[in-house]
């Protein structure tokens, strides 16, 4: 990045964290931590590794000084980091030195929930574990062993369940996250967004980002395209209910009503039909459907979108000219957290639509073609096959899932149909705060004979298991490679930086030792971590000494753009983009998106809105110090008239009820103009309740807590959480 480009970066982000500062915050925790690299070499080490924050997975390299870990940096070579950490990579450090991590394994000894524990040896913990999963396979099968995990750290555990027999496995990044949004691309166009994003938004001339909060949201490609895209005076339209970072930096603000989305989309795509301003040629040669959803879409005009979504009609016109004026670089992000209304597979559909009227997809500026690197896999035995289903989608309820369903698998284990789950091993994912509905969580624990929960610290999740594992955290140990798809084909490496400062370890030993204990020692032909890796490398010609020195490998750039060369395939039935979609028809949807209303808030309440901030990752960083440095409680964003009529004042701290009578942690009031009256707004991923989080406990207030209900997307099972109302309560 060029310095202008980087303190732009920086003026987005608001947040910066030096090396000096980081450290200095840290000088208090250090205490207590293991010592380091049992020889300490004097000066200055670098070893590159992969950030572990979020599951962008940006190369670093680590600094350690005298054998101590001192700070992390962007690895220059890599596509995604391009040398610069987000705030939150480079606060990263700070779970190295979490004073609340998990230091060895723990087996309950009261009531589940109740946080009682006694500290055992590996051998013992696993030994326990492996005795209830035979146990349980001998009574009921294989199959009712399920799994939740989340990210990369996953595979080894995924690996032993599956030698097991296991069939069940969910994560929280498709039906509570980006599901609605890749099942709407795939069939719109046969194929899915995935993740990092195929998003070109630095080459983009005209930026839309419906909720889509940049710059908040700190995937860290995304936010220094964004910054570029801001550098080369790229026309930007925000689509918020509140006027976020992005909507600082917009030409067009459309302060939409909540939910009504599809409604504006429904009117954008109406205007640049009707006025002829759609990508005619590229519409004609890859388009299907086109006539019937033209005719479909005639009635939507702007004027009948207007009582909707509160958008002034001329607005409407004028941002539909602007995107069309720079087709077809013109990007309409897909967003990624699309789980909001229970609609929102159409509403991914209709962005899908926009973008193809427009020609984005497959153009520089638009929607690219991923490249990447694939290595062969490991030559495993098979795993042994089941004459079971998966239980997470019964009769295919949700015909256009394409991923698990995590709220599926629960709803199995509480029902026990079609058959009973007794036991989840859950890695990486705090499921307490990541599922709607907390109550249906714990009612499905309740009905477990084993909750095995990987973490690094004592989650909410954690806190209900019967056996708590210790996991190092990334800086100290291997993973898989990343071989994400992007603009340019790369892999990078995992390794440990630093020795965990405690009894923890990492997922590839726990898995195997694991396995071991299973009697299932066979799935693991390799005795450490290094050997599976060099293998796989080997296998691609490639040397795991050198990736181990330089951290990423790059390939050579590819063509990712129709005007590249490439030649685009649409894995839809009709092998083009579905404007108008017979397979949904015949499932019994809607072939071409419609507006349906969504339930107003009854007087005194106001719709729950959440998001992110950039230096917290989910709830997986309230107990890192450096960050909690930088904000340690949330606030809830309150329309500054609102305020002004209940009597509250910016800074007072408040609790907010729910419709179903659920009251939160006390909460800081945020009064702004900077959000409409008819909504509040929160960051996710505060107010703990684990006593084990002394660093994060009863600071701030919980989203989670409040979203008690949830509309499910009956395309997919996606679980629309935007749906939760909640009033003030004054007195705290
Ligand atoms: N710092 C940081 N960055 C992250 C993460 C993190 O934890 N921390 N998590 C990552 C992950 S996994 C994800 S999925 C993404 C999530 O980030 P996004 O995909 O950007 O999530 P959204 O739900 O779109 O973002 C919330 C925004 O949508 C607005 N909004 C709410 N309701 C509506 C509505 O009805 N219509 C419109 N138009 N807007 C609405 C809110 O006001 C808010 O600004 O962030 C990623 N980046
Ligand atoms: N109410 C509400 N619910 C949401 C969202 C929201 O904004 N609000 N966002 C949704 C979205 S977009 C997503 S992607 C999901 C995210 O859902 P999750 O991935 O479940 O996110 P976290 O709540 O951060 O849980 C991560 C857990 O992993 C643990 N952990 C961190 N590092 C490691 C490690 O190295 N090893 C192990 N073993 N464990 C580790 C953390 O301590 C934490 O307990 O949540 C979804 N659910
Ligand atoms: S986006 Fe930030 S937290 Fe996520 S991997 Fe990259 S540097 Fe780490
Ligand atoms: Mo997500």
């Amino acid at each position: 990045m060029n310095a202008i480009s980087r303190r732009k970066f920086l003026k987005l982000t608001g947040y910066t964290i030096g090396a000096a500062a980081a450290a200095s915050s840290l000088t208090p925790v250090i205490k207590g931590a293991k010592k380091i690299n049992k020889e300490k070499v004097k000066g200055i080490q670098t070893i590159p590794t992969y950030c572990d924050i979020c599951f962008w997975k940006c190369s670093a390299i680590a600094y350690l000084k005298d054998g101590e870990l001192w700070k992390i940096e962007g690895h220059p070579n890599d596509p995604l980091s391009k040398g610069r950490l987000c705030p939150r990579g480079t606060g990263g450090i700070g779970a190295h030195f979490d004073p609340d991590r998990l230091r060895s394994p723990l087996i309950r000894t009261r009531e589940r929930g109740e946080e009682k524990w006694k500290e055992v040896t590996w051998d013992e913990a696993l030994s326990y574990i492996a005795k209830k999963m035979n146990k349980i396979k001998e009574q009921y099968g294989a199959e009712s062993v399920a799994s939740f995990s989340h990210g990369i750290g996953g595979n080894f555990l995924k690996h032993t369940l599956k030698a097991y027999g296991a069939i069940n496995f969910g994560a929280p990044s498709f039906a509570q996250c980006r599901g609605p949004r890749d099942v709407g691309f795939e069939l719109t166009v046969g194929d899915s967004i995935g993740s990092p994003e195929r998003t070109d938004i630095e080459n983009s001339k005209c930026l839309v980002l419906i909720g889509s909060h940049l710059g908040e949201n700190m995937h860290n490609s995304q936010a220094q395209e964004f910054a570029k895209a801001i550098e080369n005076d790229a026309t930007i339209i925000v689509v918020d209910p509140r006027f976020s970072t992005a909507a600082s930096k917009a030409k067009y603000y459309l302060p939409i009503k909540p939910g009504t989305d599809i409604a504006l989309l429904l009117a954008w795509m109406n205007v640049i039909v009707s006025e002829k301003l759609y990508n005619i040629d590229y519409v004609t040669k890859y388009g299907f459907g086109f006539e019937q959803f033209a005719a479909e879409i005639s009635s939507y005009t702007p004027e009948w979108a207007y009582p909707e979504t509160g958008i002034d009609p001329d607005l409407i016109r004028k941002t539909a000219r602007t995107m069309a004026m720079y087709k077809p670089a013109t990007l309409v992000h897909p967003g990624r957290h699309t789980t909001w209304y229970g609609d929102d597979t159409q509403r991914s559909r209709a962005i899908a639509l926009l973008n193809a009227l427009l020609g984005s997809w497959g153009s520089k500026g638009g929607l690219f073609f991923p490249v990447s690197y694939s290595l062969p896999p490991y030559p495993y035995p098979a795993y042994p096959t089941s004459t079971k289903e998966k239980l997470d989608n019964p009769g295919k309820k949700y015909p256009f899932a394409s991923e698990e369903i995590t709220t599926g698998i629960r709803e199995a284990t509480i029902t026990g149909k079609p058959y009973p789950i007794k036991s989840w091993i859950v890695y990486s994912t705090n499921l307490i705060f990541a599922l709607p509905n907390i109550d249906e969580t714990i009612k499905a624990i309740q009905n477990l004979d084993l909750l095995v929960v990987v973490d690094t610290i004592g989650s909410e999740i954690a806190g209900w298991a019967d056996v708590v594992l210790p996991e190092s955290v990334y800086l100290e140990r291997h993973d898989d490679f990343n071989m994400s798809p992007f603009k340019q084909p790369f892999f990078s490496i995992r390794q440990p930086v630093v020795d965990p400062p405690g009894d923890q370890k990492p997922n590839w030993w726990i898995a195997k030792k694991l396995a071991e204990k299973l009697g299932l020692g066979n799935y693991f032909p390799w005795n450490d971590v290094e050997e599976y890796l060099d293998y796989r490398l080997k296998a691609g010609g490639l040397s795991l000494a050198k990736l181990k020195k330089e951290g990423v490998f790059v390939g050579e750039k590819k063509p990712i753009y129709i005007e590249e060369g490439v030649v685009p395939e649409f894995g839809t039935p009709s092998g083009k983009i579905e404007f108008y979609s017979p397979q949904l028809l015949q499932a019994g949807f809607d072939p071409v998106p419609k507006f349906t209303k969504v339930e107003e808030p009854p007087t005194g309440y106001f719709r729950l809105l959440y998001g992110r901030i950039p230096v917290h990752s989910f709830s997986r960083t309230q107990t890192n110090r450096i960050l909690m440095d930088m904000y340690g409680e949330n606030e809830v964003w309150v329309n500054q008239d609102i305020a002004d009529k209940w009597g509250i004042k910016n800074d007072q701290y408040i609790k907010l009820k729910n419709q179903d009578g659920v009251i939160s942690n006390k909460v800081k009031l945020k009064t702004t103009e900077r959000i409409r009256p008819d909504c509040v707004y929160m960051i996710h991923g505060f107010g703990h309740t684990s006593k084990m989080l002394k660093g994060a406990y009863g600071k701030g207030a919980s989203d989670s807590e409040l979203i008690t209900r949830y509309k499910t997307d009956p395309l997919m099972g996606g679980t629309g959480m935007n749906v939760n109302f909640v009033t003030f309560e004054t007195e705290v």
